[in-house]
């Protein structure tokens, strides 16, 4: 990765705290991808962990607070997220956990795209975060549900874009 991508996946991660990346390639260009990524009040377009989410502060931009509900069966109800970064030309969007009723702590995650090497038209998203490893669990039981929670998103991201990028070209006038 160029180095001013691989700085925004550099997290100072403190004692009791874990941090981990997740890479997914994408069949999708670049544009298709962000057009989906960038949507800081709409994460349940590929989300499927999401039931609901509305902004309850801010303009959209950086600042912006959005509170999302989960759906049972996972140890949380709600969490209230700010965005951090939103950048447009290259394709970064970073959250932070603020608040909700969950065991993720100072949860930070930056997620950056990337058109795969060698000029296929697709995209590699990586997505890395930062969390404090809750009271009673191990950083490794950490690691292993969160990454779990990034790549199922990641995945559907994918198959979200893909869709979304086939959409478009079939409705596209033929030369
Ligand atoms: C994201 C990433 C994560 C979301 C976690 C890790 C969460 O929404 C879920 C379960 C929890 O226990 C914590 O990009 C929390 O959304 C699915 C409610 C924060």
């Amino acid at each position: 990765l160029p180095e001013a991508v691989a700085r925004h996946h550099e997290h100072a991660a403190g004692p009791k705290q874990c941090c981990s990346a997740v890479v997914q390639a994408v069949v999708a260009p670049v544009g298709a991808v962000w057009s989906v990524v960038r949507r800081f009040d709409e994460p349940q377009a590929y989300k499927h962990f999401v039931k609901s989410c509305r902004v309850v502060g801010g303009n959209g931009g950086v600042g912006t607070l959005r509170e999302v509900r989960v759906v049972s069966g996972l140890p949380a109800a709600t969490s209230t997220e700010r965005l951090e970064v939103l950048d447009d030309e290259h394709h970064v969007l970073s959250f932070r956990v603020v608040g909700g009723d969950h065991r993720l702590a100072n949860y930070r995650s930056v997620t950056t795209l990337h058109p795969t090497a060698g000029g296929g038209g697709g995209t590699e998203v990586v997505e890395s975060y930062v969390v404090d490893v809750p009271p009673g669990n191990t950083r490794e039981d950490t690691r292993v549900f969160v990454d779990t929670i990034v790549k199922c998103n990641l995945q559907s991201l994918a198959r979200t874009a893909e869709a979304l990028h086939r959409r478009h070209v079939a409705a596209a006038p033929t030369a």
